[in-house]
């Protein structure tokens, strides 16, 4: 399997007899026309405006975006906590991550939150419990009741080792919940992934509503991997049957081999095994691929 959290050598390049340099600066000239053109516009387009000059951002800093997608309770937020080795995403047993959250590396837990009229907040050199009350606050639905706060999204700068690679790693809210809004705010996003990891669970098996959100992905996002989570409620044989009906569901509905796509794991036990420092959980909770973070 092609390593997941590594950005493709040459991924700007155009194809140009020059390794992609022209091409990129072409494509730099482009957005620079069209930033000043959503410039000239009026302010109901400021957002359309930003979107391109983060995007020229992007291609000029050459960031990776990788989006961890899926059904609402997948365990999205609780397996980026397992990369990162901490428990710093809210999670919950109830529909909760309500704003798309922007994990980059840094020195110390610092977190911005934008909001949609343009404005932001900043909170730096946090500790690990402040980080995880400030992100409470602003990106679940439980405190932040259909985004009464008007957050666009939030970045969070963290010193764990897997984002040191130019990866950004995305929590976005997850679909198909009673909070249609949550859906929305995880389509709207899809343009700005690069790759993605698409979360579903080992029970129940994917469902229609995810195939549907399957092919919607797929069509804005090509470079898609499958991780089947909770892993630790099905033995090894009821594990390799819901992997072989997970890979036959994912070749039906949009074509890729699954067999190359999809990871087991559980991320509740990889969570564990970084926070305990223990190899042998580690590895047995599907992560043998990734090396254990802390
Ligand atoms: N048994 C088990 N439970 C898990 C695992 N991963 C997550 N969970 C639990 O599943 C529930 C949902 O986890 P979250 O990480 O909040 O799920 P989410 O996909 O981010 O949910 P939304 O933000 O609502 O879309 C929580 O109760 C987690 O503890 C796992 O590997 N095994
Ligand atoms: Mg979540």
């Amino acid at each position: 399997m092609e390593p997941l959290l590594q950005p493709r050598a040459g991924k700007y390049d155009l194809g140009d007899e020059d390794g992609g340099t022209k091409g990129r600066s072409e494509l730099l000239g482009l957005l620079d026309r069209l930033i000043d053109f959503t410039d000239a516009l009026s302010a109901d387009f400021v957002s359309d405006a930003k979107r391109v000059r983060d995007l020229k951002e992007r291609l000029i800093t050459e960031r990776f975006h990788l989006a961890v997608l899926g059904q609402f309770k997948r365990g999205k937020s609780t397996l980026i906590n397992a990369l990162i080795g901490e428990p710093l995403l809210p999670t919950s047993v109830l529909p909760l991550t309500s704003i798309p959250t922007f994990l980059s590396a840094g020195s110390k837990r610092r977190i911005r939150i934008f909001f949609r009229d343009g404005k932001s907040k900043e909170f730096g050199e946090l500790s690990s419990n402040q980080a995880v009350e400030i992100l409470t606050n602003y990106v679940t639905e439980e405190r932040n009741p259909e985004n009464k706060l008007a957050v666009s999204w939030v970045e969070v700068e963290h010193t764990a080792s897997i984002l040191n690679q130019g990866v950004i790693l995305i929590d976005t809210p997850g679909i198909g919940s009673t909070f249609r809004h949550n859906t929305e705010a995880t389509l709207a996003f899809l343009p700005q992934c690069d790759a993605a990891l698409f979360v579903v669970s080992a029970d129940p098996p994917i469902t229609e509503v995810e195939v549907d959100f399957l092919k919607a992905v797929y069509a804005k996002v090509s470079r898609l991997f499958f991780i089947m989570n909770k892993a630790d409620y099905l033995d090894l044989d009821e594990g390799n049957r819901a992997v072989e009906f997970l890979s036959k569901v994912v070749g039906q509905s949009v074509g890729l081999d699954g067999n190359d796509h999809v990871l087991r794991v559980s991320a509740r036990q990889g969570l564990q095994a970084n926070l305990n420092h223990d190899d042998a959980l580690w590895g047995a909770s599907g992560w043998q691929c990734w090396k254990r973070v802390c």
